[in-house]
């Protein structure tokens, strides 16, 4: 039995690295909880607030963003963190050495509904001299990307983290520790098996109607198998079945709201999510370049999103190539 702390050390993780690690952890536990309290805490429900992406705040976010904000910002290694729910950065210790950015809930329109949600984070460096309050201090690809991770809060909470070394699951136990249980996860390279959410089937690019329809063709079309679809609406969820068994998940460019490139933001839900699929040798893309070359030029940038399985991302990528 190897506890998260454990693993880190045999794996070189520098002190400051785990330290860090901790705090992170110690939020999610605190979350975790929270969230199995549900009704009985009188957590549920929505906020009267509306974050700045113009989105209602349900109370967990509200709640889970304050838990993290008040345990990364008392811990001296945090320069400054940046979050789904914050409309700018807020800084920490000036001799912090890391840039913390997440979502502190992400899928919390499920929470009513008691289906899962998570915590996503990445850990960047802070550059020299910078101040973690700004936001040009993030403005970092998410190859820079020191660690990052997602805590799931299913039938059993779990975190997945990568420091550039594989990919790691860690079971949250009773005791109240991580516990390692799934040691360098790796994405099977063909799948059977799409998210995304057919709703909004109409605005999506030509190339992608085109590839989901063949997808829907199964075994008569063109791609020559049958095809089954899940769509959970957490993206965390999503990204952990296809860490899991493989698949596709896609919530692509659409046409609803130019301003609006994909649902779905760069700094805390795509660069994360896409350094541990390509650590667990998947691959992730806008459909047309790879999600973690980005050069991020806002916090609450969105971005188009399609990522899992190797051979299935690289069909995809097909029907989008330019001549
Ligand atoms: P949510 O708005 O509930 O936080 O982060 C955005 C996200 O959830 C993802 O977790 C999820 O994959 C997606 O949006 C769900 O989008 P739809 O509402 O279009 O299904």
């Amino acid at each position: 039995m190897l506890l998260l702390n454990q693993h880190l050390k045999h794996n070189d993780t520098s002190d400051e690295l785990i330290e860090l690690i901790d705090s992170l952890m110690l939020s999610c536990k605190e979350i975790a909880i929270k969230l199995r309290e549900g009704a009985l805490a009188g957590v549920l429900g929505t906020s009267e607030g509306v974050n700045v992406q113009g989105e209602t705040q349900k109370k967990l976010d509200i709640i889970s963003n304050d838990i993290l904000k008040a345990v990364l910002l008392d811990n001296p290694t945090v320069a400054g963190v940046a979050s789904e729910e914050e409309d700018h950065p807020v800084p920490g210790n000036p001799d912090g050495k890391y840039l913390v950015t997440f979502d502190p809930l992400d899928g919390s329109s499920n929470i009513d509904v008691n289906v899962s949600v998570g915590t996503i984070f990445s850990i960047l460096e802070c550059p020299e001299g910078a101040n973690g309050g700004d936001d040009s201090a993030y403005m970092q690809s998410g190859r820079k990307q020191v660690a990052a991770g997602y805590v799931l809060y299913g039938p059993c909470a779990v975190l997945v983290l990568t420091t550039g070394q594989g990919v790691n699951m860690f079971t949250l136990s009773h005791g109240g520790d991580f516990i390692l249980t799934e040691e360098n996860v790796q994405i099977p390279e063909l799948t059977q098996e799409f998210g995304i959410n057919m709703s909004n089937q109409r605005f999506w690019e030509p190339e992608m109607q085109s590839y989901v329809n063949d997808l829907l063709q199964g075994e008569e079309g063109p791609l020559g198998k049958r095809y089954n679809m899940r769509w959970v609406a957490s993206m965390v969820a999503e990204v952990h079945r296809i860490l899991t068994r493989g698949g596709i998940f896609m919530y692509p460019w659409d046409k609803r709201n130019p301003s609006k490139p994909g649902k779905l933001r760069l700094m805390y839900e795509g660069n994360p999510m896409s350094f541990l699929i390509e650590q667990a040798g998947g691959l992730s893309t806008t459909c047309y370049d790879n999600i973690m070359d980005i050069q991020p030029e806002k916090i609450h940038q969105r971005v188009a999103v399609g990522l899992g399985s190797k051979a299935e991302v690289e069909t995809m990528l097909k029907y989008h190539a330019k001549d």
